[in-house]
């Protein structure tokens, strides 16, 4: 285990998430016998077994599609120090100079303050949608449906299980706070209608696109990080566009740099890499 020595930074809620692309520095690869190239990817191959069996702890590996980086991680736990550890070693893991920075992000996984309550689940829903009784058998049975699912929903934000699809989308993006357009001096109700829209939106792409949200205000330079992993390229252009009419994003999103890669299983992503 790595940071033994130190104090566990672990959240009260959530876990720590590391976006971190390099660039592989080809000269300084080919400066390697075979040997030294076959000794750093088996030390890299181990690194990332280690992490993968760490408990509650994730690591996707991809390559990026264009120049603006080459090897990409995604790396999800609990314990800062635990982050910081692993990122530093998987920095150095091929050696010096090989692989260097070219972007990253940090994050943390969040509950949203617009999931729906169970409050607001009974006014509007099973009383104002449904006309249900409270007390009757069918309200209690369709409130513990609603907890058994909300339990789930925010299990899955909260420490997620990301699949393996293989188009994996992430940028920061932040709410503007600028004249008229400022998302912070909305009070709580005219958000929360807003952010429904956005929901609305984004549930008919349930199966296609598997997003995550996790939050850097404090931590980075945007507000949060948006994750998207799909099957298909065509559903990550698709979804994007279609939330730029959603009001919540034409008003007040604000946009980072994207980056766009292919999850590949080790053997694959060092050949497509060219290591
Ligand atoms: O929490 C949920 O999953 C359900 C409701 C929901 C919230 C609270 C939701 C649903 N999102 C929420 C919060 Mn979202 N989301 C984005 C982007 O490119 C853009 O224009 C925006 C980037 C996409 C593509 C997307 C997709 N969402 C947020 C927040 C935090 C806002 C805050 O707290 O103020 C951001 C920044 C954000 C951005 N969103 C969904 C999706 C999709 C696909 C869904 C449906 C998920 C599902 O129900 O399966």
């Amino acid at each position: 285990m790595p940071a033994q020595e130190t104090t566990p930074i672990v959240p009260r809620e959530g876990w720590h998430v590391l976006h971190l692309f390099h660039h592989v520095d080809h000269a300084q690869w080919s400066l390697y016998s075979d040997e030294e190239k076959r000794q750093a990817k088996t030390r890299l191959t181990g690194l990332i077994q280690e992490i993968r069996s760490t408990l509650d702890t994730h690591l996707l590996a991809f390559s990026i599609v264009s120049p603006k980086a080459d090897l990409g991680f995604m790396l999800l736990t609990p314990d800062l120090q635990v982050a910081n550890a692993f990122e530093k070693q998987l920095a150095l893991s091929l050696g010096p100079g090989v692989l260097n920075p070219a972007y990253s992000y940090l994050s943390m996984t969040e509950s949203s303050e617009y999931t729906t309550t169970r409050a607001q689940y009974t006014e509007e829903t099973l009383v104002g949608e449904k006309g249900m009784k409270p007390g009757t058998d069918a309200f209690e049975a369709a409130l513990k449906e609603f907890d058994d699912r909300m339990a789930h929903y925010l299990q899955h934000r909260l420490y997620p299980v990301l699949p393996d699809w293989p188009v994996i989308c992430f940028y920061p993006m932040s709410k503007r706070r600028s004249g008229a357009d400022n998302w912070y001096s909305l009070d709580y109700d005219t958000r929360r209608k807003l952010m429904a829209g956005h929901a609305r939106t984004g549930r008919t792409y349930s199966g296609r696109i598997l997003q995550l949200i996790t939050g850097s205000t404090g931590l980075d330079e945007y507000e949060w990080g948006v994750t998207l992993l799909a099957k298909d390229t065509i559903d990550i252009k698709s979804i994007v566009y279609e939330m730029r009419f959603d009001e919540v994003s034409a008003r007040f999103g604000e946009f980072g740099d994207f980056y766009i890669g292919i999850q590949l299983p080790l053997d694959a992503l060092f050949r497509r890499i060219g290591l």
